[in-house]
């Protein structure tokens, strides 16, 4: 199945509908994406990293989890295939492509599904809208980066800390230089490295086209992702499509906080969904980047508007007493958009 999830869009296969043998599983999904090719013109990719990725679905056998999900990154340009980062946008057809699969019994009205998300050994639950015990994509939910409305798709998080690198500051550090800059090296879902623009010869406010035209910053901040890898727990990440890079400025919409954000080698055209979480969590980090341009709202239950190049996306974070941040749930939609033989 061809579906949208949240502002990106891949193919959603069954586990035990691709080869089991990781080799050829990896070939079959390239050649059904069309890569490496920077077109991708015999394949369903749509020559962008946001739109060359795919989800595999199975049920589960662990307690209390109703699915399991790993996300496999196709680069475009590379014969190469990535379980290396996890996928919040695409999390969102999840519990969609479960229930229209048979792998769950949807309630009359809502429904809620946990997913293990296999890449990070993490859950998340989604809400999904399901009249008479079945999915409708149609609603009133608007997303930026996607045209018009559809069904709200609501995803808590929890347990995101350290998702891939093993603590939330792989360094032990709130900041590290790099290179001369001051970086916040973090994962609550999503290894980061985030900057202040300014600190790179950015300003934050860019259109993707013309930050994916800037050479020499996209060879400066390559610079310094490449010495983080290490440090963040992730060994060499020259092949990697981890940690993504973030750049980040006062907000200028009336948000909390504004990012440009690196996938990492193409600028995002929005912001990913565990990206987001982690920029905002950083924005709660003591004389970090983030903190130093945030501006943050009152209350133990705050919520962040990171603004992006597409409008903006909030995380509604829970806070402890301390100020730690314990939990983050987000608006998503999604959309089946075909089903079909895919031939490769
Ligand atoms: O951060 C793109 C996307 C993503 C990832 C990327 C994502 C997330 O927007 O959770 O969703 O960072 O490669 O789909």
């Amino acid at each position: 199945m061809w579906m949208r999830g949240g502002t990106s869009k891949g193919g959603y296969f069954l586990k035990d509908d691709l080869p089991g043998d990781r080799a050829a599983r990896d070939g079959f999904l390239l050649r059904a994406m069309g890569s490496p090719d920077a077109q991708q013109i015999d394949g369903m990719g749509g020559a962008d990293p946001l739109t060359s990725k795919v989800a595999v679905v199975s049920k589960s056998r662990r307690p209390g989890v109703d699915v399991d999900y790993l996300f496999l990154q196709v680069f475009v340009d590379k014969p190469l295939v990535s379980d290396q980062q996890n996928c919040g946008n695409i999390l969102a057809g999840i519990a969609p492509f479960a229930i229209e699969r048979g792998l769950l019994t949807a309630q009359d009205g809502s429904t809620y599904v946990t997913i293990f998300m296999e890449n990070t050994g993490q859950t998340a639950v989604a809400s999904v809208v399901t009249p008479g015990g079945g999915v409708t994509y149609a609603g009133d939910a608007r997303i930026d980066g996607v045209p018009g409305t559809a069904a709200p798709i609501l995803l808590a998080f929890r347990d995101t800390a350290g998702s891939s690198c093993g603590a939330l500051l792989p360094s032990g550090n709130s900041v590290d230089r790099i290179n001369g800059v001051a970086v916040t090296l973090i994962d609550n879902g999503m290894p980061c490295v985030i900057m202040r623009a300014g600190d790179v010869g950015a300003n934050g406010y860019e259109s993707r086209a013309d930050l994916d035209a800037a050479t020499d910053l996209k060879a400066r901040i390559e610079a310094i992702r490449l010495i983080a890898g290490p440090m963040m727990n992730l060994g060499d990440v020259t092949d990697k499509s981890v940690p993504k890079l973030m750049l980040v400025a006062p907000p200028c919409r009336g948000g909390a906080i504004t990012v440009r954000s690196f996938i990492p080698h193409r600028a995002h055209a929005s912001i990913g969904v565990l990206g987001a979480v982690s920029v905002a969590t950083a924005c709660f980090l003591p004389g970090s980047p983030a903190a130093a341009v945030a501006i943050i709202p009152d209350g133990l239950q705050k919520t962040l508007s990171v603004e992006h190049p597409s409008g903006e996306t909030s995380c509604v974070m829970d806070l402890d007493a301390s100020g730690a941040v314990t939990g983050v749930a987000m608006l998503r939609t999604a959309r089946k958009l075909m089903d079909g033989v895919i031939f490769a």
